[in-house]
């Protein structure tokens, strides 16, 4: 190839793309060796999770396995010590999400399929809301999570949140799983189980043996196999007055027939 060929102008074009990406390049480096400024990394080698975690790994060092869904971030609640420095994972089990911690450089997206991570210091008390960046659907307005950086705390630990419901510990081994699963698995980010209007989907409140209209015009009573097929084929009926935005989420046999279990006490 020879060089002198090249007219002077793109020359000068090209010499300065280059120069602008050394200095693109030296300033990532300083960013990240003396402002520590943690630059987000896929993390090729990490097992892929469904479900979120919280490890202590030293003093004031933890980390924390994030996972989103539609609409939520799990853990919904996460309690630190002042100065605690966290290790972020995140993985997606649905589609693309956006997870940015307010007040601070933590912005990073959630893949199905990938785990991303970030690292970060929190030196000043505070709660630092976590929001959904990413348009991910229906009801991503409502996804967010918070971490609380505490002075008094003295550990970390972490809330699943079963959103501004009680969680009932007066039941069966299996409707005590079942509740478990409204939470691991995201339901409670559309169905309440308080009653109360407005949900994305039906409140499971009195569900189990109610008396339901489809948008169809079908008529039913909710038993068992109604509930399987709406949790196996959600689009196959819908219920009046909901739109057909119901996810098909990874859940087992066992795992319906405990949740099942569940919302027959959920009266
Ligand atoms: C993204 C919101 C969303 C999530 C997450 C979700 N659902 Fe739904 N669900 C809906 C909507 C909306 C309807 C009503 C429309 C329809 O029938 O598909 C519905 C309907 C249902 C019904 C029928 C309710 C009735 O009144 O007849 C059941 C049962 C149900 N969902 C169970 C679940 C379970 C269990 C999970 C978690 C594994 C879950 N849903 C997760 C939105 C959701
Ligand atoms: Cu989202």
């Amino acid at each position: 190839m020879n060089f002198s060929n090249i007219d002077a102008a793109e020359k000068k074009v090209v010499s300065i793309a280059i120069l602008v990406s050394i200095g693109h390049l030296l300033l990532i480096a300083y960013a990240a060796m003396f402002l520590h400024i943690s630059v987000p990394t896929c993390q090729p080698n990490e097992k892929l999770f469904t479900e979120p975690s919280l490890n202590k790994i030293g003093s004031h060092r933890y980390e924390v396995h994030y996972v989103a869904k539609m609409w939520d971030f799990l853990p919904k609640k996460l309690v630190i010590p002042k100065g605690s420095t966290v290790d972020f994972f995140l993985g997606s089990v649905d589609v693309n999400h956006g997870f940015h911690i307010n007040g601070t450089l933590v912005n990073l997206m959630a893949v199905p399929g990938v785990i991303n991570k970030a690292t970060q210091k929190f030196e000043k008390s505070g709660n630092f809301p976590i929001i959904c960046h990413e348009y991910c659907g229906f009801g991503h307005q409502n996804m967010n999570a918070v971490i609380t950086v505490s002075d008094s705390a003295t550990e970390a630990e972490m809330d699943l949140g079963f959103q501004n419901d009680k969680m009932n510990t007066n039941l069966s081994p299996a409707a005590l799983a079942g509740q478990g699963h409204f939470n691991k698995k995201g339901c409670i980010a559309c169905h309440n189980i308080s009653g109360a209007p407005g949900g994305v989907g039906p409140t499971f409140k009195g569900l189990y043996g109610r008396r339901e209209e489809m948008n169809d015009g079908l008529k039913l009573t909710v038993d068992d196999a109604y509930i399987i097929e709406s949790i196996k084929y959600p689009a196959k009926k819908i219920v009046k007055g909901f739109n057909n935005v119901m996810p098909i989420l990874p859940v087992t046999d066992l795992e319906i027939l405990e949740m099942i279990e569940c919302i027959k006490t959920i009266k």
